[in-house]
């Protein structure tokens, strides 16, 4: 049995996600954001204690995109990954990649300027640059996308789900919007994915990535 450990809302989703668009069997554990050490068996499958974490088997999995990796190989009827040694199969690496090390990160700047400064100023300096930052990033995926319908090959993948989520967190903010026609299109495509409807419900979020009920985690009240 596969063992996803989340937050709900949190980066947690894009593993349920892929979860769930490769038809997987697999439990949840709920991690409380603030009493993270209660989630049995969490520390032992990720001891820095960040979400997500997968144990599959004897398999322990921690960091976003090395749990997409895995979920692609794992379901290989999904067709989440394309076969190894192609074209297609760069691009997937290369977009997993980007979006774990690139996109993904571009977020903290501006979503936790705080965990890097106390200064005021310095705050907003980091939230302003990390802005100009995420409009390149838009861009550069507006670019790819502005050719073709999915990441990596002719078929939905691992980073095409793993860029939604990280393309819909825009939607927090009134004044960042990434890239263009072509990722707001890639956005409602992916979106689409009976898999990814399916774990928006689950997550409590909407197509915009906004939870319903603010307060709740995994059905349960934030205290
Ligand atoms: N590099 C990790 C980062 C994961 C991460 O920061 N997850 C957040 C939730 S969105 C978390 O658990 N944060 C807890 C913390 O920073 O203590 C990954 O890509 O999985």
């Amino acid at each position: 049995m596969i063992t996803l450990f989340q937050i709900t809302g949190s980066s947690s989703f894009v593993a349920r996600a892929a979860l769930e668009c490769a038809g997987a069997r697999y439990e949840v554990v709920d991690v409380h954001p603030r009493r993270r050490a209660e989630a049995p068996g969490f520390a032992a499958v990720n001891p820095l204690m960040r979400v997500p974490a997968l144990r599959d088997g004897d398999v322990c999995l921690a960091e976003t995109g090395a749990i997409l990796l895995w979920i692609g190989d794992r379901f290989p009827d999904a067709g989440l990954a394309p076969p190894i040694g192609t074209a297609a199969r760069a691009d997937h690496y290369r977009w997993v990649t980007w979006c774990a090390n690139t996109l993904h990160v571009g977020w903290w700047p501006i979503m936790a300027a705080f965990h890097f400064t106390d200064d005021e100023s310095a705050r907003r300096s980091l939230e302003s640059r990390g802005r100009e930052d995420m409009a390149r990033h838009g861009d550069h995926l507006e670019a790819w996308l502005a050719t073709r319908e999915w990441l990596a090959g002719e078929r939905p993948g691992v980073p095409d789900i793993y860029a939604y989520m990280l393309v819909g967190w825009a939607n927090y903010y009134d004044d960042i919007t990434l890239g263009g026609a072509a990722v707001a299109d890639h956005y409602a495509r992916v979106g689409a994915l009976p898999g990814v409807v399916r774990a928006r419900e689950l997550d409590d979020l909407d197509e915009r990535l906004i939870r319903h009920h603010p307060d709740l985690r995994g059905g349960r009240p934030v205290d």
